[in-house]
């Protein structure tokens, strides 16, 4: 009988951590521990995590795990989302080191890169200028995680690899109107505004900045891709979908919801970075492709919500 592969799946209740439990749960050569449904370590708690690594001795982890948030929530909660991110990576990543975990995949992300970067970002252009303020203090933590990553590497040999996604949506995300990011948030503004035939729905800052997105089920065959891959970079960029302004996708969500009141861009909310589009090149030499456009990503997440809008509804009338 064939080894399959103890895999542990920090953060399985994120959007992406989720995502990897589906992929994984459908795979022969993968073993997921602990198993999907029953409760995770707390990654605050040193020794509940040592106990935990002690006892389920996972080979591969896959860190997709802390607290994130659209613009908003991180102008609000940036010190809680800073201090969250780096407390659980500090710990998550010394348990792995100390219990020999063979390879470990940390989710960085595009808001490490600098706010005046060149464009599409390379992984060459970390650290080669200052951090967008609105989410300065989270890009910080995920930064330092990524050069504690690194840095493990070199001091102790470990295996650490390092994947920065492009903006990520899908089934299961967080449809907070005020505090998720824009799909979510827009996609649930849009749908109140559709049921409630209003006149015209506001789109935040100009409609001008420009954002790459992928699929969370595509992030997570990216990380898949990337975890078995030997050649892979230490750090490698997960997309490769293109980028758009931020104009053009409210339209897209406007049709995807089926919306056809106005839509008001209201220049007073902040914008953010100017432009987000990801260097994908060494993930796409390697092979990888993402499957799902962002119409047919937009779709199926819109899908889903509404089968989670009509389960409320159900429960209400029940
Ligand atoms: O998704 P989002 O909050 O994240 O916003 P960032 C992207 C762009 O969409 C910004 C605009 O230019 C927003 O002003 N936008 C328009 C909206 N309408 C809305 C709306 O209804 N909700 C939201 N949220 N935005 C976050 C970072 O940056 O992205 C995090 O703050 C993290 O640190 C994450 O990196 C991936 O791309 O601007």
């Amino acid at each position: 009988m064939s080894h399959a592969t103890r895999i542990f799946v920090a953060g399985s209740s994120t959007l992406i951590g989720a995502a990897l439990v589906r992929r994984l749960q459908d795979r022969d050569d993968y073993t997921l521990v602990p198993e999907p449904g029953a409760a995770e370590p707390s990654l605050f708690d040193p020794a509940a995590l040592d106990a935990f690594f002690a006892q389920a001795r996972p080979e591969y982890v896959v860190h997709a795990a802390g607290p994130s948030g659209g613009i908003a929530a991180n102008v609000r909660r940036g010190a809680e989302l800073a201090h969250d991110n780096l407390l659980i990576t500090a710990h998550l990543f010394d348990a792995a080191r100390r219990h020999g975990v063979e390879r470990l995949l940390y989710l960085a992300s595009s808001c490490c890169y600098p706010r005046e970067c060149h464009q599409p970002m390379r992984v060459e252009d970390l650290w080669s200028g200052p951090l967008e303020p609105t989410n300065e203090p989270y890009a910080a933590a995920k930064l330092a995680g990524l050069a504690l990553a690194q840095a493990y590497r070199r001091q102790y040999g470990v295996d650490f690899r390092v994947g920065i996604p492009a903006n990520a949506f899908g089934p299961g995300d967080d449809f907070d109107p005020a505090e998720a990011h824009v799909i979510p948030s827009l996609m649930a503004r849009l749908e109140t505004a559709r049921q409630n035939s209003d006149p015209a729905v506001t789109v935040w800052g100009t409609g001008q900045p420009r954002r790459e997105f992928v699929f969370a089920d595509d992030l997570a065959d990216a990380c898949l891709f990337v975890l078995e891959h030997l050649d892979c970079p230490e750090v490698i960029n997960l997309g490769g979908g293109g980028d758009v302004s931020i104009g053009e996708l409210a339209r897209l969500l406007a049709e995807t919801v089926g919306y056809h009141g106005r839509l008001e861009f209201d220049a007073s909310k902040p914008d953010g970075m100017p432009r987000k589009a990801l260097d994908c090149g060494p993930l796409l030499a390697l092979g990888f492709r993402p499957a799902t456009d962002l119409s047919a990503g937009l779709r199926a997440t819109y899908r889903w919500y509404r089968s989670q809008l009509e389960a409320v509804e159900t429960s209400h009338v029940a």
